[in-house]
C-alpha cells in the first residue's frame, strides 16, 4: 500500500483550489429581515378624547386602560407610535383608523414611517 492509500489528506488538495467548494463556504445564507413600520397618531383639537380611546381599543387592542394613557401622551406631546408591524399591516391600520375618523366627521390623522 502507498502513502496515498493509507493517507489521503498528505496528498489530495481538500478544497482550497475547488472552486465549488470555496464558493459554498464564503458564501453566508442572507438572512434580511423585512423593515418595519412605526404607526403614529397625530394631536388635533377637535377629536374627542373618548373616540380616540375607543379607535386603540378597537384597531390596536389596547385595554382601556393602556388605551387612555396613549391618548392622553398624544394630546400633550402630539404624537405617539401606536404599534409597529410590516408595511402590509401598518397600512391596513392606517387605513381603518382614517376611514372610521372619517366616517365620524372627526379630524383624527394616523401615518406611518418606517422603523
Ligand atoms: N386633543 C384632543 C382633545 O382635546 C384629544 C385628542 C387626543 C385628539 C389624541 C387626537 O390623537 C388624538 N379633544
Amino acid at each position: 500500500m502507498d502513502d496515498m492509500t493509507l493517507y489521503p489528506w498528505i496528498m489530495s488538495n481538500e478544497n482550497d483550489d475547488d472552486p465549488d467548494v470555496s464558493v459554498v463556504l464564503a458564501t453566508r445564507p442572507k438572512t434580511k429581515r423585512p423593515p418595519l413600520y412605526k404607526v403614529l397618531l397625530l394631536n388635533d383639537d377637535y377629536t374627542p378624547m373618548e373616540f380616540v380611546v375607543a379607535v386603540l381599543e378597537r384597531f390596536f387592542n389596547m385595554s382601556s386602560a393602556q388605551s387612555f394613557e396613549i391618548m392622553l401622551t398624544v394630546h400633550k406631546k402630539g404624537v405617539a407610535v401606536v404599534g409597529v408591524f410590516s408595511h402590509e399591516i401598518a397600512e391596513t391600520k392606517v387605513a381603518q383608523v382614517m376611514d372610521f375618523a372619517r366616517r365620524h366627521e372627526h379630524p383624527l390623522q394616523c401615518t406611518m414611517e418606517r422603523e
